[in-house]
């Protein structure tokens, strides 16, 4: 029996991909030169799609595979991925939530204690010699300070927990209350980023968050707070954080995420104040293999038959 044909929207590391390679035959879009005759070509037979967080599976994509029946995303994200659309075709979806949620939290911790303790900048001043010439700037303390958290999901709750080992006050802004929770539920941005000292963003992607972190909440954070961001670039009015950076009407930012990725505002690279990171929240050797094993789980359970591991759509 043929290999079921599986295209490719980007790569996923050697082990991943010899085994998809064994499984199915796969179509590497990547390395196509024109994707509309790679398309052409190929398109009628291909039965899923292996796509990334950051790539999604648009539904000019998904109309151009007739065949298509499911989409498998290596990410916990699905917001580049036009749900509507799979959902209206009786396409399933499937992502890798849960294997991913405590280091995209660890590198949020990271982020805040960097960007609060300028870490970039001390290493910096020992290995230009600087130190020589005396001591570098203070900076500012994390432990027992507030802190905001954007979203209390799987992340924002691992984010919590790892704020509140370091004594912060922590407060949430969510869709709805999590009374099990023993934190702070906070219905408006802006108040919550007035209470803050970090202001750390974990919620979903999507039209849904655009741009909820605006030019008010960030002027609401002000000039001694520091904003995270380990969740997608499109939640944050990125212009007013730049702007607020840039004039020191924020003290500073730990950012894992940005619009335009990797080719993000130039803007950023100017900033001293800034710890910057490339989307590399779940990026540890020990999740990403997890991760691509769920991808194959879920797309070797569709195959069979059985159900699919973590269905989305
Ligand atoms: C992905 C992400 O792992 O999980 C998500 O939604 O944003 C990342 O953690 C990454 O996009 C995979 O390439």
């Amino acid at each position: 029996m043929s290999k079921p044909e599986v295209l490719m929207i980007g790569p996923y590391p050697a082990w991943d991909m010899d085994d998809l390679d064994d499984h199915y035959l796969i179509h590497r879009l990547w390395e196509a030169g024109d994707r509309g005759t790679f398309l052409a070509r190929h398109g009628g037979n291909i039965r899923a799609i292996a796509t990334r967080g950051e790539l999604g599976a648009s539904a000019d994509l998904m109309r151009a595979l007739p065949k298509l029946e499911v989409v498998s995303c290596y990410g916990v994200g699905t917001d580049a991925i036009d749900l509507k659309f799979a959902r209206d075709n009786n396409i399933r979806v499937t992502n890798t939530p849960g294997v991913l949620t405590e280091d995209v939290a660890d590198l949020g911790m990271a982020l805040m204690l960097a960007a609060a303790r300028q870490l970039p900048a001390g290493d910096a001043h020992v290995r230009d010699g600087r130190w020589r010439q005396g001591n570098m700037a203070l900076t500012t303390r994390v432990c027992g300070k507030r802190v905001g958290v954007v979203g209390m999901g799987r992340i924002g709750a691992a984010f919590a927990r790892r704020a509140a080992a370091f004594d912060c006050v922590i407060s949430y802004f969510a869709r709805m209350p999590k009374p099990e929770l023993d934190y702070a539920f906070v219905d408006d941005l802006v108040t919550l980023a007035r209470q803050s000292d970090f202001l750390v963003i974990t919620l979903a992607g999507g039209e849904g968050t655009r741009g909820i972190v605006s030019a008010d909440v960030i002027g609401a954070l002000g000039p001694d707070g520091i904003l995270v961001n380990i969740s997608r670039g499109t939640t944050v009015d990125e212009g007013a954080l730049l702007d607020a950076l840039e004039q020191g009407r924020l003290r500073g930012a730990g950012l894992d995420v940005f619009l335009n990725e990797p080719a993000i505002d130039p803007r950023f690279a100017a900033l001293q104040n800034t710890v910057l990171q490339p989307h590399h929240g779940s990026g540890t050797l020990e999740t990403r293999q997890a991760m691509g094993q769920l991808v194959r789980d879920n797309l070797a359970a569709h195959f069979s038959g059985r159900p699919l591991l973590t269905p989305v759509v």
